[in-house]
């Protein structure tokens, strides 16, 4: 788990993104922190999420800001879970209520909680059709890519280094057997809306793991998870940044568990991403229903990939079906069937341990840029015939309000697709220039951009110029 140190209960504790000079110190951390884990296991196996770290894994909870004054509830959280996912408060119509005006007390109350008790936190969810304030649900095409992406960017700012997962597209795809996309808004400014608002993500929170996330996905033979699946191995071909995907995991006698859940997990994590369970709920009571949490936790320990699981709710009074008591508490607080085949087959389940791989970063600039002027770094990711530059600017000591940066391409190297900036030519040397929503930085503040190109990428260090 990236950002995150093992605590001798168990519980991940979210850091702060190391900056250079801290990070010898951040890693000599780290493993101590790692030998506290193993030394310790007083606690192992007694919570959800101490049971969880074991398997080197997360157990995760949707939480509601207001129901943090609640202390049976709180108590529960605090115990059991080291990761929890805001339920309704980093949506859309939360946080961008009126177009370019933010609010985040709601979120951050849950954020804090989370830090203050060592919990990583679930970013749920920059672009979706749904929960989408007025002024957006009235906008379309450019105007409304526009907004989309400066709220993606925005909002993963804002919440830079805080969060361990972003969804940053839930649910862009149909049910049934088309296997196409959901109509809505922000599929029709483009097929390529998804990809827009990964990029944006990237650049805004480069140490989060960008998820795409769905529901209806659990079943291999589905058309919906095929759809999602081809999505997500055209990503990975063409270098579009995504490092995980959520299955939603909503089961009921209509939807159930499906026989090949496994196989849809590790089919994922082939693609080389990661896989959540991020809203699981399985409604039902008793033996039943305890049975079914069993083969879902099961499963995830079975793929190494399957790097965490999140309950959608603590209480089943606390759902959002709460008629169908789908969680692992009463309305009481109670631990129920349910509850104890989880952490049963947190124990005893698989041990792969998931694999510790980061997501890419770029270095900061190693030479402080000028009084009222910007720097540039360019970090490639390459491979033979074609590479991904991810560049970021830095402002100097003062704010400036644009950036053109100037690469030289190696002789046979083509820019075949740019990402939060405008490229002049697509080969030789090539200037990029802000875009609308990242030209201001404010004095020592950084943003991202990137191109993808055929050959090899550039060498040497870009330069420059505030505009
Ligand atoms: O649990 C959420 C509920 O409180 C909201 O009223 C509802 C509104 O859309 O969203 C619920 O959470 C959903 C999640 O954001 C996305 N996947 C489906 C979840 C259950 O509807």
């Amino acid at each position: 788990m990236d950002n995150t140190l093992a605590r001798a209960n168990g519980r991940p504790v979210t850091r702060w993104r190391p900056r250079v000079a801290l990070a010898s110190v951040v890693v000599g951390l780290s493993v101590a922190a790692t030998t506290l884990a193993v030394a310790s296991g007083a606690a192992a196996g007694t919570t959800l999420g101490a049971s969880a770290a074991e398997k080197g894994r997360y157990f995760g909870a949707a939480v509601a800001a207001n129901k943090l004054s609640d202390a049976t509830y709180v108590g529960i959280l605090n115990r059991e879970f080291n990761s929890v996912t805001p339920e309704n408060e980093m949506k859309i119509d939360a946080t961008e209520p009126q177009q370019g005006q933010f609010t985040f007390a709601n979120a951050d109350r849950i954020v804090n909680h989370a830090r203050a008790n060592g919990m990583q936190v679930r970013g749920h969810t920059l672009a979706w059709h749904s929960q989408q304030p007025g002024w957006m649900q009235n906008m379309s095409g450019s105007a409304l890519r526009q907004a989309m992406l400066n709220h993606v960017t925005q909002v993963a700012t804002y919440y830079r280094g805080k969060i361990h997962s972003w969804d940053v597209v839930n649910e862009a795809f149909a049910d049934g057997g088309s296997g196409a996309r959901r109509d809505s808004n922000l599929q029709r400014t483009g097929n390529d809306w998804i990809e827009a608002a990964f990029r944006a993500a990237r650049a805004a929170d480069p140490g989060a793991k960008l998820c795409y996330n769905d529901y209806n996905t659990d079943d291999w033979s589905h058309a919906k998870t095929q759809a999602v699946y081809a999505m997500v191995r055209d990503f990975k071909q063409r270098g579009v940044p995504i490092d995980c995907v959520g299955l939603q995991s909503h089961f009921n006698a209509a939807s159930p568990v499906p026989g090949n859940y496994q196989t849809t997990l590790q089919g994922f994590a082939d693609l080389g991403v990661d896989v959540q369970i991020t809203e699981l709920d399985i409604e039902g009571s008793g033996q039943p229903q305890a049975d079914n949490y069993g083969r879902v936790v099961r499963a995830c320990l079975a793929v190494a990939r399957c790097t965490g699981i999140t309950v959608w709710g603590i209480r089943d009074t606390d759902s959002w079906r709460a008629s169908g008591t789908p969680l692992l508490f009463d309305g009481n607080g109670n631990k129920k069937p349910a509850y104890s085949a989880t952490l049963d087959a947190l124990n005893s389940g698989g041990t792969t341990p998931p694999p510790t791989t980061a997501p890419p970063s770029t270095p900061p600039p190693t030479t402080p840029p000028p009084s009222g002027g910007c720097a540039a770094t360019v970090s490639l990711n390459s491979w033979n015939g074609g590479f991904v530059a991810t560049v970021r600017v830095t402002a100097g000591s003062t704010a400036i309000d644009g950036w053109a940066v100037a690469v030289t391409l190696p002789g046979g190297a083509t820019v075949t697709n740019t990402w939060n900036a405008r490229g002049s030519g697509i080969s030789g040397a090539v200037t990029f220039r802000n875009v609308e929503y990242n030209g201001r930085l404010s004095a020592g503040t950084t943003t991202e951009f990137g191109f993808q190109g055929t050959g090899v990428g550039p060498t040497g260090t870009p330069t420059c110029t505030p505009s």
